[in-house]
């Protein structure tokens, strides 16, 4: 595992950028978060600042499966109102199903966020009442734009990601209960 994340949480970090490293822990399991986490074209089933998603190139992997799709597939987002930002176009880096890493890179857009990249990786996690939860890392990297402090640009992407990995706690978390009681109920 450190190697792993040795591996895809190191970043080259320029002079003029910033970065920063989260961490979750979600009492779903592992399954349930990487199926959230790997729609590349439904970022909005959890991110609450995005609106709405269309791909504007689908690549690699998926064939004719619009869930399926791979590496150098692009999607373009659209923000909720209220932001400082309208768009975004976003080309998907790394989608493993096998280690639970996902990761995409921002080409452009209206908004102030240039050269953004991030990753995620998902861990399986013991949690304290005995039960198998998941361990979510996500890693950035950013300039930090003209006229801004690389403490206001780390402290505007923390707030937004962190927002992005409660609600993806609470939809998964939500997801796994759903699934407990269905079971049950048969
Ligand atoms: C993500 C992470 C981020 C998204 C940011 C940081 C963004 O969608 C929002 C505001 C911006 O100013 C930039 O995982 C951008 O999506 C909500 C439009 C990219």
């Amino acid at each position: 595992r450190q190697e792993l994340i040795r591996r895809y949480h190191t970043h080259q970090v320029e002079a003029n950028q910033c970065s920063n490293i989260h961490s979750q822990v979600i009492n779903a399991p592992l399954e349930i978060v990487w199926s959230v986490v790997r729609r590349f074209e439904r970022p909005q089933m959890y991110k609450k600042f995005i609106q709405s998603c269309s791909i504007i190139q689908g690549g690699g992997g998926g064939g004719e499966n619009q869930e399926l799709l791979g590496v150098g597939s692009i999607r373009e987002v659209r923000v909720v109102s209220g932001i400082p930002a309208t768009s975004s176009v976003e080309r998907l880096e790394i989608l493993d199903d096998d280690q639970h890493i996902f990761s995409f890179r921002i080409l452009g857009g209206v908004h102030r966020l240039q050269n953004y990249r991030s990753v995620t990786s998902l861990h399986h996690h013991q949690m304290m009442n005995g039960k198998v939860g998941t361990l979510l890392l996500e890693s950035y990297v950013v300039n930090v734009p003209d006229g801004n402090t690389t403490e206001e640009t780390v402290l505007f992407v923390d707030t937004l990601v962190r927002c992005n990995l409660k609600s993806l706690s609470q939809v998964t978390e939500r997801r796994a209960l759903q699934l407990q009681q269905q079971a049950h109920d048969q």
